[in-house]
């Protein structure tokens, strides 16, 4: 039986339109995804949005609307979103789900039973937009003069009657499970910087609020609402039908990964290892923390006027484009930046010239050609060696670089294996060879014939669209679009068959930069 793989995103506040951090996640656990598919997991892709909250009642009072129309309203758009940029979700969790409501009661009830939760009051500083509560010692200076979070956003003062969870009890349980499993946190700058914080001791949580009530209610305590996080980070097992021990949840809990933004480690892996402890549940197995995109190296924000809408470089650029570049472009877990004439640069070289221009080279030199599809008629060591070199790029290489989460990583192997294939056909120069020798161009055409197929799964994941577009026009059958099947035995069927390669138009048309950014 395939091995199961669960992976979840964060889910986004659709307080407003989704931005490009929540494309670049979503996309970035879409490559995993289907990466992991075509390695014959059984994967599990989960993602959602967190619609309870402060931020979420005061955006809502501020448009003159209740904070479940905002969220009906925004959520479709994370939808949208997904659905425009070939994300491959099995689950769209809303924390506004009844059946969520349920799960998280039952998460509370078994920390309470746990002797984990109790009532006080709670003094200090909490920041909406992070929905985050601060030690005094954690704020920072802002230019005014102001207290400002460690993110730079505003806090205020807040006191009220609160339920507390434990965390004092757990700070020891944490430190042994970064020690005992040093890959539970990646990348290890993150990972440091929890350790840092848990080692300086770990103070009791405020995790419910009397002040407003957008939110899960307390079970047996309900003017208190939960604290959002408590209830956002149960999403991951509402999907799967906890409180039931469901096929399912057996099945897929524990999640092999969540996938989130640096911003929000501290949530996953101090406050949700620590609830999942006190209420008896299994630990996810890795939780990665990805860089921030940067437009042109700033934060985007309503003031500057640099909000971009993913969609529209979606849009503008192709959604393959817009993947791929955005994977290819940051290491993945360091913060990058984009701009049109960077996507519109990569776009054009690497795609267009490298490989477009290589599958259409070869493919319209064929059709035009040969009346059947090229076959090996002779060995030559330059085709032993461009064999090796793609095969090893796309059996090994790729496949352990994204197994490894070094997305970027993956994609130079498969970038190097394309050069070599253009280098292979500039020496090789079939077209000259179509009058002095053409059993000669017949291999040499089969050898790149070969090594496109290869090439085009091992960038399926980035690419999935263009790539089987590639195939299908290949007559590649789908169960071999795999890494493994691709360079065992994809041949010879096809060889045997009297597929007939119609000519090919070119996959990736040349991209011109709009006006305004030229
Ligand atoms: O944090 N670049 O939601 P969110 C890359 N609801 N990633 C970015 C980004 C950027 N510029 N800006 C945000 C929340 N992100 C919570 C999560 S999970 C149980 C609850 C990432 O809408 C961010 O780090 O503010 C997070 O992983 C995701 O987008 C959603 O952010």
């Amino acid at each position: 039986m395939a091995e199961p793989f669960y992976i979840t995103t964060a889910i986004s506040y659709p307080n407003g339109k989704p931005h490009i951090g929540h494309a670049y996640e979503a996309i970035a656990a879409d490559v995993i995804a289907r990466h992991q598919r075509q390695q014959g997991r059984d994967v599990r892709f989960q993602t959602g949005t967190d619609e309870h909250g402060l931020k979420m009642a005061q955006k809502a009072r501020d448009l003159g609307i209740t904070p479940a129309e905002l969220a009906n309203e925004m959520s479709q758009h994370f939808i949208d979103m997904c659905d425009g940029l070939n994300v491959s979700y099995d689950v769209f969790q809303r924390t506004t789900e009844p059946r969520h409501h349920a799960a998280t009661q039952e998460l509370w009830r078994r920390m309470e039973a746990n002797g984990d939760l109790y009532l006080d009051r709670y003094e200090g500083w909490y920041s909406v937009r992070d929905e985050a509560y601060y030690d005094e010692s954690e704020l920072v200076q802002g230019e005014g003069g102001d207290k400002l979070s460690p993110q730079g956003t505003p806090v205020e003062w807040t006191v009220e009657e609160s339920w507390f969870f434990r965390l004092s009890k757990y700070a020891e349980p944490l430190l042994k499970l970064y020690n005992d499993q040093p890959d539970f946190i990646r990348p290890d700058s993150r990972r440091n910087e929890i350790m840092r914080f848990v080692e300086g001791g770990l103070r009791d949580l405020s995790v419910s609020r009397t002040s407003f009530d957008w939110g899960v209610k307390v079970p047996g305590n309900e003017n208190h609402v939960m604290y959002v996080w408590v209830d956002a980070l149960t999403n991951y097992l509402t999907g799967l039908g906890f409180p039931e021990e469901t096929a399912e949840f057996q099945k897929w809990w524990p999640a092999n990964l969540h996938l989130i933004g640096k911003d929000i480690t501290r949530f996953h892996t101090v406050y949700w290892p620590a609830f999942l402890m006190s209420a008896g549940i299994d630990l996810p197995r890795h939780v990665f923390s990805h860089g921030f995109l940067l437009n042109r190296g700033q934060k985007e924000s309503k003031s500057l006027g640099n909000v971009t809408d993913p969609m529209e470089l979606a849009d503008r650029f192709g959604v393959d484009v817009l993947r791929f570049f955005l994977m290819r472009e940051v290491a993945f877990g360091q913060d990058g930046s984009y701009s049109p004439e960077a996507i519109v640069m990569r776009g054009n070289t690497e795609l267009g010239n490298a490989f477009g221009n290589l599958a259409q080279r070869t493919l319209s030199f064929i059709a035009k050609n040969l009346e059947w599809l090229p076959q090996i008629r002779g060995h030559d060591a330059a085709d032993a060696e461009l064999f090796e070199a793609v095969g090893k790029a796309v059996q090994q290489q790729i496949p352990a670089a994204f197994d490894d989460l070094a997305l970027q990583q993956g994609i130079d192997a498969w970038l190097q294996a394309v050069f070599a294939c253009n280098a292979y056909i500039d020496v090789q120069a079939p077209w000259s060879l179509r009058k002095t020798d053409p059993e000669r161009m017949e291999t040499v055409l089969a050898t790149l014939y070969i090594c496109i197929a290869q090439l085009a799964v091992g960038i399926r994941a980035v690419i999935p669209v263009k790539a089987d577009a590639l195939l299908d026009v290949m007559g590649i059958p789908a169960e071999n679009r795999t890494y493994q099947a691709i360079g065992a035995h994809w041949y010879s069927p096809l060889a045997e068959s009297d597929f007939k390669l119609a000519a090919p138009s070119p996959l990736f048309p040349r991209l011109e930069l709009p006006a305004e950014d030229a």
